[in-house]
């Protein structure tokens, strides 16, 4: 209610949007980060002409299988640009997509890409965190085209932003680089000068819209009573009375209607030059093909035909860069980066121009220690749309990331996460730094693949599934150089079933070594040693276990057979938690793995000290097998 006139404002005067075609690439973003507003955007589409929500959605508001979901969704109705309700990430994802319409802009010219990202944003998003990511980042790179407007109504749910905050908002921002301006938010004339203004300035604009939340109860304006709580009929019938509305609930006057159907239908025209534009460009199904997110797939054969016939000991994350150097060539949608761990993460080719605020034509983003920022950002230039966004930092600083990578994956936003330095083999820089339950808090994650590959050439069919996925993808990679398991040309992407046998028992199968990235070469080095004693064992390489999970029956029980099958011990190795492992292992299998934290030492120590050696896994399975009488 207290940004209803901001909003009016915004929608009739300035948005460029086509309710006929909410996805034209060229439209403006509009992103309600104070997603708890909800309310507010299903009100603006529905006003303004959209499919959906119909009256019949608003009267639905927050009920099971209606899209007028609690906070905005981008699944549910065209419209919502992305998803919002974590304070905070709203702003932070427009920094993406302000950057990504740059980007395309500086690639296919006004002609096709010329638009505005515009955000409404709370005090509560301003305080979060990643705000301070967001506006650094935004204001390094000069992102004129994001504009904030800011819902000052100095209430938050506990109550006035006394009890909290006394920092000077605006010179934050002000010291960020950004332009900033106020108006009176209630007022919609104020507030379309407040855009022209911000709109002709070179830098991101916070507009300070001074509010007053619940605008029009007039009993329970200004108070944290209106935030949330349902107002009761009789304070909506005093609303309605205030603001000389009809009586009757879920009614709009038609005249009313039809002013808003009318300003919805405003950039039908901007729309149609666009497409005259786009047809006229030459480059017409180029930019469809990237809008739609396509990545060519032709280069990983040869790719990896290549590395078969000459296969390198190197680390996954150097393995990834290998990668990278042929997938950036190929697909040139990809913008990387990294939180300032850019030679650690191997995350920049040689080809690749940094993007800087002189230079949006660039493909590599310096995003500096912002985490989240970047992770945020990431999703924000997912969902734009016509780029496809991979960043790097430690696998530890997930953690710091997380709320993002919950995003990509409830959003299904095609965001690759690489993540290298993924356990103790990180070596020197010890416990703060060495994941250890990280590989499986993100695979509990539902969304998100998560890919651990154990060379070369899993790690170029890792890139290449990520790549053909449409949602986000986890690379977890090594510090430390890695011996190839995979030597034998074979057809197709045997990652792509999540888990392989990449050894099979030479004696009669007794034990099941299951293993992802830098324990597989461990793995097929003790298999060695209990065939040596006539031990059967396969070895078997699981680097997705999401992907595992969704393969056919038979495929699974080929694999692993029968997990009451007492008569073969599963074995799982991995440099993290044994939690979850006796999904696969069965609560009579071994689960070889790291239930505390790290150590700081060399690598190879850090091994030692936890087990993780072929002499160990060999005496530990010995051993095992004798307490449970397996011959
Ligand atoms: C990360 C996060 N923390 C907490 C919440 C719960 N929450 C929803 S709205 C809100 C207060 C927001 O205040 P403000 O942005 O000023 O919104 P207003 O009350 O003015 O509408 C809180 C704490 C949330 N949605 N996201
Ligand atoms: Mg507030």
């Amino acid at each position: 209610m207290g940004m209803a006139d901001a909003a009016t404002a915004l929608f009739t005067r300035h948005l460029k949007f086509d309710p006929a075609d909410p996805y034209w690439p060229d439209r403006d973003r509009f992103i309600l980060s104070a997603g708890h507003g909800s309310m507010l955007i299903y009100a603006l589409l529905h006003l303004t002409g959209y499919e959906r929500p119909t009256l019949d959605d608003l009267r639905n508001f927050r009920q099971l299988h209606s899209p007028t979901a609690g906070h905005p969704e981008n699944f549910e109705l065209a419209g919502v640009e992305v998803t919002t309700g974590p304070l905070g990430q709203g702003v932070a994802m427009a920094v993406g997509t302000a950057i990504a319409e740059r980007h395309l802009n500086a690639v296919y010219s006004d002609d096709l890409v010329d638009h505005w990202t515009y955000v409404i944003a709370g005090d509560g998003c301003l305080m979060e965190g990643v705000n301070h990511e967001a506006v650094g980042l935004a204001g390094h790179l000069k992102l004129g085209r994001l504009i904030v407007l800011w819902d000052d109504n100095e209430i938050t749910i506990d109550g006035s932003t006394d009890l909290s905050r006394n920092e000077d908002v605006v010179a934050r921002h002000v010291a960020a680089q950004w332009h900033v301006t106020e108006c009176d938010g209630l007022d919609a004339d104020d507030v379309s000068r407040a855009i022209e203004e911000a709109k002709a300035d070179s830098r991101p604009s916070l507009i300070r819209c001074k509010t007053i939340i619940g605008f029009g109860a007039p009993n329970k304006q200004g108070t944290a009573a209106t935030h949330g709580a349902a107002l009761g009929k009789d304070e909506v019938e005093a609303a309605r009375a205030e603001l000389g509305l009809e009586p009757k609930e879920f009614t709009v006057p038609n005249d009313i209607l039809s002013a808003w159907r009318a300003f919805g239908q405003q950039g039908a025209a901007e729309r149609a030059s666009w497409l005259e534009r786009l047809e006229a460009s030459g480059t017409k199904q180029e930019f469809l093909d990237r809008i739609s997110g396509k990545a060519d797939e032709s280069w990983l054969k040869p790719y990896v035909d290549g590395l078969i016939g000459n296969p390198p000991t190197v680390a996954t994350r150097k393995a990834s860069e290998m990668a990278l150097e042929v997938i950036n060539a190929a697909v040139p949608s990809t913008i990387g980066g990294s939180a300032d761990l850019t030679g650690s993460n191997n995350t920049k080719t040689k080809a690749l121009q940094p993007l800087t605020a002189d230079n949006y034509g660039g493909r590599y983003i310096y995003y500096g220690i912002r985490e989240f920022g970047m992770a945020a950002a990431m999703n924000g230039m997912a969902l734009h749309g016509g780029v496809i966004p991979y960043g790097g930092t430690f696998l530890v600083f997930t953690d710091y990331a997380r709320p993002a990578i919950r995003l990509s994956a409830l959003q299904k936003a095609k965001v690759i996460y690489v993540m290298t330095h993924d356990s103790i083999g990180l070596g020197e820089d010890g416990p703060t730094h060495q994941p250890i339950e990280h590989l499986q808090s993100l695979r509990a994650m539902p969304g998100l693949n998560v890919f651990r590959p154990a060379d070369a050439v899993e790690t170029a069919e890792c890139w290449a599934l990520a790549l053909a996925s449409q949602e986000p993808s986890v690379l977890a990679l090594t510090r430390q150089n890695l011996k190839p398991v995979r030597t034998e040309a074979v057809d197709g992407n045997l990652c792509a079933r999540g888990a392989y046998r990449l050894k099979a028992a030479g004696n009669a199968r007794k034990v099941i070594i299951l293993a992802t990235g830098s324990e597989v070469e461990i793995a097929l080095a003790a298999a060695e040693r209990l065939e040596g004693q006539g031990i059967g064992t396969d070895v078997v390489s699981m680097p997705s276990s999401e992907l595992f999970d969704a393969q056919p029956a038979a495929y699974r029980e080929d694999i692993l057979p029968d997990v009451s099958n007492r008569e073969i011990l599963r074995i799982s190795i991995e440099a993290g938690t044994t939690f979850g492992w006796e999904r696969y292992t069965g609560l009579h299998g071994l689960r070889i793995g790291i239930d505390r934290f790290g150590v700081s030492a060399p690598a190879k120590d850090a091994y030692e000290f936890f087990g993780l050696t072929p002499e160990a896994v060999a005496m530990r399975v010995l051993d095992h097998m004798k307490a449970r009488g397996i011959q």
